[in-house]
């Protein structure tokens, strides 16, 4: 497309994530918010209201719209798939959320139809890539050295307890990403260990990663509630470094010290999520897809598959080398 022409955007599924995306979008220069699509018609409407587009019911109908030039999936997870697939197939370029896909299977069919276009069209909603913490801790990774380990924190703050597949799905998700985009590495191996079980799910997953590099990794996921927080450490052989917390004020009162880190992700990260709907508005300017890719959403997703599958054998999981297209 001209770049000096305006991106002509649908957003599909406008719950929470994708009506924050469509409203971030609107606030961006040149993207023309076109239409939101959502079954919901409340949320279809409302978020049509308050931004001046159209609202649809059908998430497909714009999905295979050829008179946009790009959609951003947000709907629910297992409909991403065939999403994608029909948006690439009507000529769109795509910001899919995470996960990608619910299987692997299905992840596959996605990365099968990207790579039979020939370029990359789609990028993944990994958004940590673009968050200021991230990117500060990416740029003193050469100050020090060879990368042993890192850990990574992820506390939630779901009130209710989310499915087993959810939580590692969902959530844990981006904590692999992470493990993967920071180290430059794959995870070979993961044993995961579950605490505060309950109807099948784990308050609390501790995940051990060893990596190609021979690096190990620890991912920590708590879905307790309390306060939303992501930090990532990484040890090197020449020094550490450790992501900040997004500044905010200090507040003294009633005999306390305290700062507010907000109740979910889109305190902790509303400027990553800005940030990487603006490099993929520029992306597509540009002619270019950039930033996490299918093929980044479809190997994170074989890690979840392999934490799920240590929760409930108890035993270290080997993953099995994958062959990377050409177009990644
Ligand atoms: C949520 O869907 C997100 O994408 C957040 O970034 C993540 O921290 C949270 O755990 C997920 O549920």
């Amino acid at each position: 497309m001209p770049s000096a022409s305006n991106v002509r955007i649908g957003v599909i599924g406008v719950g929470g994530m994708g009506s924050f995306h469509a409203h971030t979008l609107a606030g961006l220069a040149h993207v023309e918010l076109v239409a939101v699509a959502d079954p919901a018609a409340a949320n279809a409407e409302r978020v049509a209201g308050e931004l001046g587009c159209e609202a649809l019911l059908d998430p497909m109908a714009l999905a295979t719209d050829t008179s946009i030039d790009a959609v951003v999936i947000a709907s629910p997870d297992q409909t991403h798939p065939d999403l994608a697939i029909a948006a690439l197939e009507a000529g769109s370029w795509v910001l899919c959320e995470k996960p990608l896909a619910t299987t692997l299977a299905d992840a596959w069919r996605v990365v099968d139809a990207e790579v039979k276009i020939g370029s990359r069209r789609i990028q993944l909603g990994f958004m940590r890539e673009y968050d200021p913490a991230h990117v500060q801790l990416m740029a003193e990774l050469p100050e020090i050295g060879r990368i042993d380990a890192l850990r990574a924190v992820h506390r939630n703050s779901n009130e209710r307890r989310r499915p087993l597949d959810q939580i590692v799905g969902q959530s844990m998700v981006h904590d692999i990403h992470s493990v993967r985009f920071i180290t430059g590495s794959e995870i070979e191996s993961v044993h995961a260990f579950g605490a505060g079980a309950s109807d099948g799910s784990y308050r609390h997953i501790l995940a051990v990663c060893r990596l190609s590099s021979g690096a190990t990794a620890m991912v920590e996921f708590d879905d307790a509630g309390f306060a939303y927080e992501v930090t990532v450490e990484v040890l090197g052989n020449g020094g550490d470094v450790l992501t900040g917390a997004p500044t905010r004020a200090v507040r003294r009162r009633k005999g306390s010290l305290d700062t507010y880190v907000g109740p979910d992700w889109f305190a902790w990260f509303a400027e990553a999520y800005r940030l990487q709907d603006q490099a993929w508005v520029e992306s597509i300017r540009a002619g270019q897809a950039t930033g996490p890719s299918t093929w980044d959403g479809l190997v994170a997703h074989a890690v979840v598959e392999a934490i799920i599958e240590s929760l409930s054998s108890g035993a270290s999981v080997a993953l099995d080398a994958l062959e990377r297209p050409a177009i990644y």
